[in-house]
């Protein structure tokens, strides 16, 4: 090493500056917008722009991971249950197998997240951080066909000054947000979803039975939950997410801990072997929907 290359400040500034504004009206109009960039939104990205489709990731925090950063109670080792140990070897993850415990796998956390979050990118989808969903567009009276986004902190800023949010569109939308489920629960709130769906009513999977005095329980808990999920039950719950891994409303797929929220399947407790397969799920549904 001699030194680096010299350049002047407004280069930088100006570098950063194109970039990023070539990427955003890149965006403006794409094939798959996913909303969310957990363990789920990251596979579909992954898969869908390894199809050489544009896809934008939006993700409202500084970086891309949800709630894969973490294992469960603050313990960064993540579980697997096979077959999903396969997509870890896709993406070059080190996992090991538990022992007496056929079918199990832990893999360390960050590493497992760092390395989804990279397959996104690589493979070429655009993702942009600090960028909140806030509202669905809606079309024709009914298609989902892209989603009102602004920047995560002008949500807090003091006094709300009145800053617009603007649209963007695409030709699926993919709700990959997690527990909040933000765009089903957006066009529920607008009364073009009644939440949870009914399980029964999908003939992709088993009715899952939840009590419905666990649920109101449920309901009153903080933290890490949905008012929708039954109690947790990893076994069935993994299942039935992959299961219900679909397209709910025109224009709208949904993958991940969205899909339990969406349907009131059983919490999933700390396993995320369904997250990766729901996102893969999720990419064949967008390319069976664009017809590619
Ligand atoms: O929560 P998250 O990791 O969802 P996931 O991909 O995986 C769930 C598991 O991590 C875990 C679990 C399974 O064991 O229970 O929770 O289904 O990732 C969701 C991402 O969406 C972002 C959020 O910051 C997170 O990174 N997100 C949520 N709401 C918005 C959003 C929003 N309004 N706009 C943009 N991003």
């Amino acid at each position: 090493f001699d030194s680096f290359a010299a350049v002047d400040e407004a280069a930088v500034t100006r570098a950063i500056s194109d970039h990023w504004g070539e990427g955003f009206r890149e965006s403006i109009e794409s094939d798959v917008l996913i909303v969310g960039g957990g363990p789920s939104g990251s596979i579909a990205a992954k898969e869908l722009a390894e199809r050489d489709l544009d896809v934008v990731v939006l993700e409202r925090e500084n970086y891309l991971g949800g709630g894969f950063w973490q294992g469960g109670y603050l313990m960064n080792t993540v579980t697997f249950r096979d077959p999903s140990q396969h997509i870890l070897d896709e993406l070059d993850v080190r996992y090991e197998s538990v022992k007496d415990q056929p079918g199990l796998f832990v893999a360390n956390a960050p590493h497992a997240t760092a390395a989804t979050a990279a397959a996104a990118g690589a493979a070429g989808a655009t993702i942009h951080t600090m960028t909140e969903f806030t509202d669905v567009v809606i079309r024709d009276g009914y298609r989902v066909t892209g989603a009102v986004i602004n920047w995560t902190p002008v949500g807090s800023l003091p006094n709300d000054p009145p800053i617009d949010p603007v649209p963007i569109t695409a030709d699926v939308v993919i709700d990959a947000s997690g527990h909040d489920a933000v765009v089903a629960a957006k066009l529920a709130q607008r009364g073009a979803l009644d939440l949870p769906l009914d399980t029964a009513a999908t003939d992709n999977g088993p009715e899952v039975e939840t009590d419905p005095d666990a649920e109101a329980i449920d309901r009153r808990l903080p933290g890490h939950d949905a008012s929708t999920h039954g109690s947790m039950w990893i076994n069935e719950s993994e299942d039935a997410v992959v299961e219900h891994t679909d397209t709910i409303h025109d224009g709208l797929i949904v993958t991940g801990m969205a899909v339990g929220t969406v349907f009131g399947l059983p919490r999933m407790g700390p396993t995320f072997g369904a997250m990766l397969v729901s996102g893969k799920r999720a990419a064949r549904v967008a390319l069976r929907e664009l017809d590619v």
